[in-house]
Parts: C-alpha cells; structure tokens; sequence
C-alpha cells in the first residue's frame, strides 16, 4: 500500500496510507543520500510504499519513491552526519519572533540559503505581533523592507491574538508548507491554536508539558481542513553547512549571485578579490551590508568545515 510519512520518532514511522488510515511503520532495507550519512533515512512528507505485517496493525516500510525535494540540516550530535527535516515540500515558513525569544541576526539568512538551494519557496513570518514595543514593529518593518527588495515576503502575525492569519492560511492553501525556526517561537501554537482543530485531529497532535508549552521532538505533518497540509518541526539550534560548498553559498545568496555577474574574476567569492562588483554594491548601498555579513559568516563556516575535513579524512 501507498503511504506518505507523517510523523517519524527515530524507529518508529507513522504513515497515512492511500485510504486515509494511519499505520505504524518500520524500515526494512538500506536507503541512502548520495554521499553523506544520515541519521534518518526517511523524513516526514516521503512517499513510501508499506507491506503490512501479517497478524499485526503494523507494517514494515519497504521502498520510498523519488523525493521532489527536500531540506537537510547538519546534526547537531553527530558533525559528520545529515538529518532530513522534511522531503516533498511545496515551501518553507522561517518562523521568527523580535522579542522572546529575541531575533538572532543571521539566522534567517542561514535558513533562506538552504531553502534557495533546493528551490523551495519561501516567506518569513515574524510570531508575537501582539507583545511588541513600538522599537519592536519598527525592527520589523526594516526587515520586512530589506527581504522584500530581495523578492522574500515578509508576514506579521499572532498565534494569540489571530492577527494576520487570514493572510497565513491564504499562503497555505493547498499547499504542503515546512514550518521551521528556533524553539520557543510559537510553531506549535501556529499549528494547535491557529490551524489544526485538536478535537477534529485524531493524531497524537504533540507532546504536552501542562504548563502551556508543547515540546516538538520530532516532526509531524497535520492536514489542514481547507486545503493542504502543514509540518511542525522540533526548534532548530545552529544551522551546519557540512554539505555546501563555497561556490553553493555565493550562489544561493539572490542579490550576491545577480550581481557576481559583474565581478571580474569568474570564480570571485567577494572577500578580498579586486574589481568586486558585489562589494562595491555594499558600499553603495544596493546590497544590505546585514545580508553580506551573514553572506561572509557562512561562507567562513564552509571554508573551516571543509578544511577540517581534508585534514581528518587524509
Ligand atoms: N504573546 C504570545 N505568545 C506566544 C505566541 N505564540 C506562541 N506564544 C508562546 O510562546 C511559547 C512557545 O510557543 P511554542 O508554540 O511551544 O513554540 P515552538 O517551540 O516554536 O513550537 C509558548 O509559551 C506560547 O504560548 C504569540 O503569538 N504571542
Ligand atoms: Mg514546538
Ligand atoms: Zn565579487
């Protein structure tokens, strides 16, 4: 029978199948990403293929079709390892808050080019429009300005109060949207105050602490009851680039690849190089001097990472 997965707790898969039916599900076989090792061979959003288990209501995952994509973060325990967050998106919501948990600058930059490199839509919605100071709204109007001129949308929206979900669930409409962000940003809430009706969602929904926090540990995807569907992720630490190349980070920065073009050497990285076209639209102002920093932050990862690489793998 035809599945698609759920939710996935490590060992166990939750798959809904073909007839609407949920299913418990193991892994039989070996499934691999190219070269890197991954901590989990399947991810929430994968079309699966399951032969139930004869005289149980289990079954045993047996093939997984082709992924139209899917977005990989490094693992957090374990350097040399990927972790697959999600597979078969259709795009992807960077959940961010200004205050509590405060904005952490070069964040959503590490999340954009991970999505801009397997072409994956994506919007910044900034959580908690209801507790935010005047200052707040103001850092949030020059985000929402300087992601704009790059062709990201920016959203403002409350898991409180309801303000701005109109325009949420019009984004999500028949779509299969990836929420992501650090802890404590209100991905849950999204989900379980906003979009999911817990009453009418017969899954476990998430694990619940009783003091008015749920605690993502593991993805799941929820269906959404006008059209769609919607997966929560654990919050996100760090971002690890163990799998990019410098070249994959100046070409997944929009407005820094576009204007490479008229740098003069090919191969220009925009750090030291003369006759950088990209540093000298810093200087006048047509590049954000923010994205560029978090552009050189990236790029230093990558460099170190590979570094680090060659000299313990030869
Ligand atoms: N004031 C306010 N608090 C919120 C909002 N959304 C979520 N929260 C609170 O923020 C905390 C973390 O929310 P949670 O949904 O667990 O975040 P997650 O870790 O991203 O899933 C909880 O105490 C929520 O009640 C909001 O829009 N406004
Ligand atoms: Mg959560
Ligand atoms: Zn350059």
């Amino acid at each position: 029978m035809e599945g698609i997965v759920t939710k996935s707790t490590g060992k166990w898969y939750i798959v809904k199948l073909a007839d609407g039916k949920f299913m418990n599900c193991r892994i039989k076989g070996k499934f691999r990403l190219g070269k890197f090792k991954l901590t989990n061979p399947i991810a929430v959003g994968d079309k699966v293929w399951v032969d139930p288990e004869k005289g149980l209501d289990t079954g045993m995952i047996s093939k997984l079709f082709p992924r139209d994509n899917y977005v990989l973060r490094q693992s957090t325990r374990r350097r040399h390892y990927m972790h697959l967050i999600a597979a078969n998106i259709d795009q992807a919501f960077i959940i961010v808050t200004i205050q509590d948990p405060m904005l952490k600058p070069g964040f959503i930059d590490r999340f954009l080019l991970t999505t801009e490199m397997h072409s994956i839509p994506s919007y910044i919605i900034v959580n908690k429009a209801d507790i935010y100071t005047e200052d707040d709204l103001a850092i949030y109007e020059g985000l929402k300005q300087m992601y704009a001129e790059i062709g990201y949308e920016t959203l403002l929206i409350s898991a409180e109060t309801g303000e701005g979900v109109d325009a949420l669930k019009e984004l999500l409409k028949d779509k299969t949207t990836l929420l992501s962000g650090h802890s404590g940003v209100g991905k849950s809430s999204i989900v379980n105050n906003i979009l999911v009706d817990l009453d009418l969602d017969t899954q476990e929904v998430s694990d619940y602490s009783g003091k008015g926090m749920h605690t993502t540990t593991f993805a799941q995807m929820h269906d959404l009851e006008f059209g769609g569907s919607i997966i929560d992720t654990p919050g996100i630490k760090e971002m690890g680039f163990i799998n990019m190349e410098p070249e994959d980070v100046a070409h997944n920065f929009r407005e820094i690849f576009k204007m490479s073009e008229h740098c003069k050497y090919g191969d220009c990285k925009h750090v030291n190089e003369p006759e950088c076209a990209v540093k000298e639209a810093i200087e006048l102002g047509r590049i954000s001097i923010l994205r560029y920093q978090s552009y050189v932050s990236i790029l230093e990862d990558v460099m170190g990472q590979n570094y680090w690489e060659r000299e313990t793998d030869w």
